[in-house]
């Protein structure tokens, strides 16, 4: 399963030395299988699920907009603290920044959490209507829809008063409405009838925020987050008067639901019976899977200390198995009387291009619980 693992690659024409980026110190957590991510850049592929989304979405804005939305899919994935954090206004104590959910190339420059780390600085440089659409990296769970790269497109749009003003709204409503209205617009655009619902929510740098989730394989998924930008924002960024809205859109989230893609793991398959099925263009296929292969459940039960956390044993078991792991799930937590806790993960093992013997998966497993002491410092049960 493993990528070849380069000793530098080209990001935008910029050239980047593996050791600059996975280095043994406590400053830096960024491993070699997500290094193995960085430039692959699969929403700059026309006959890619993800590119074949983001033309089709650009295309949404380009029929909808005389007011032309500039287009940037090549900014580099690595950037400073301030432009993934402070620029967006998340405060110095949110979880966000934490070695537990972030990559850290060192202790100022981060693999991107957002496109979101774009905004202040296109918006300072003159543009007030624009789509970035990138790779982004996060220490998260692992299931069918959660992996540690994905894609989102941020979108930004300024109004300026003379646009609310016509309307008897103040601008933040009249944002707010011509957000969901663009956003529905566009789940339109895509998939035509489909169940969707508004949620609302948090985020450090819009106010109100809302997500939207549309109803896909008997469940409600998340598929994008956005609202009316805060004021801070335009205010340091050259634009005091007016007023946005902005969104970030989770690509894979999206195409799952277009083509009727299962498991994420998929849009970083090479497997031509994968490949083979999408074209420049087409938005109208459904994926025919071809990977009905059980899954092989293995439980693993250990004591954890106060570091431990998911994440970090999330990451060691895709470091172990990489896309053979389906998912990591917690099936059991409790605390005895010493104040000791327990927790038991199933973990599922698939391959989605074939079937996977007991072998195989016995020495991943082995390889997990092995690591899993050394590592996360546990004592197994
Ligand atoms: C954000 O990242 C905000 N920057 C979005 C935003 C932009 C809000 C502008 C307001 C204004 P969030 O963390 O919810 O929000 O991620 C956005 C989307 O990315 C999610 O809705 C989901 O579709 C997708 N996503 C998040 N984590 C993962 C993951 N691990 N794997 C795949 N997709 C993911
Ligand atoms: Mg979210």
């Amino acid at each position: 399963w493993k990528q070849p693992v380069f000793s530098a690659l080209d990001l935008g024409g910029v050239k980047v030395n593996r050791e600059d980026v996975v280095r043994d110190d406590p400053t830096n957590n960024v491993p070699d299988n997500i290094f193995s991510k960085l430039g692959v850049q699969l929403h700059r592929r026309d006959q890619h699920p993800l590119g074949i989304l983001k033309n089709a979405i650009y295309q949404y804005f380009d029929e909808n907009y005389s007011n032309k939305f500039n287009k940037f899919d090549d900014l580099s994935p690595i950037v400073s603290v301030k432009e993934n954090f402070d620029d967006v206004l998340v405060p110095e104590d949110h979880v966000s920044r934490s070695y537990n959910d972030t990559y850290y190339v060192d202790p100022q420059t981060v693999l991107r959490c957002h496109t979101s780390a774009h905004q202040a600085e296109l918006l300072r440089s003159g543009n007030t209507h624009f789509l970035v659409t990138g790779d982004v990296y996060r220490r998260d769970s692992i299931d069918s829809t959660h992996y540690p790269v994905f894609h989102q497109m941020e979108g930004f749009r300024v109004f300026v008063p003379e646009e609310w003003e016509a309307s008897e709204m103040d601008g933040t409503s009249f944002a707010a409405a011509d957000l969901k209205k663009c956003l529905e617009g566009l789940a339109r655009h895509l998939f035509g009838a489909v169940e969707m619902r508004w949620v609302d929510t948090y985020f450090p740098f819009t106010n109100p925020s809302f997500e939207l989730e549309i109803y896909f394989k008997e469940k409600w998924m998340e598929v994008l987050g956005c609202g009316v930008t805060e004021q801070e924002i335009l205010k340091r960024n050259g634009q005091p008067n007016n007023v946005a809205w902005a969104f970030g859109l989770g690509l894979e989230r999206l195409a799952m639901v277009l083509f009727d893609i299962p498991d994420i793991r998929l849009f970083w398959s090479n497997d031509e019976r994968f490949t083979s099925q999408f074209s420049a263009g087409q938005l109208g296929v459904k994926f025919k899977p071809f990977s009905k292969y059980p899954p092989c459940y293995k439980d693993i039960s250990f004591w954890i200390n106060e570091s431990f956390t998911e994440n970090n044993l999330c990451e060691l078991v895709r470091g172990i198995a990489g896309d053979l792991v389906e998912e990591v799930q917690l099936i059991d937590d409790f605390t005895n009387k010493k104040g000791m806790t327990s927790h038991c993960y199933r973990i599922a093992y698939r391959s989605m291009e074939r079937s996977l013997t007991d072998d195989e998966i016995n020495d991943l497993q082995w390889k997990v619980r092995d690591q899993v002491q050394s590592k996360l410092n546990v004592v197994l049960r």
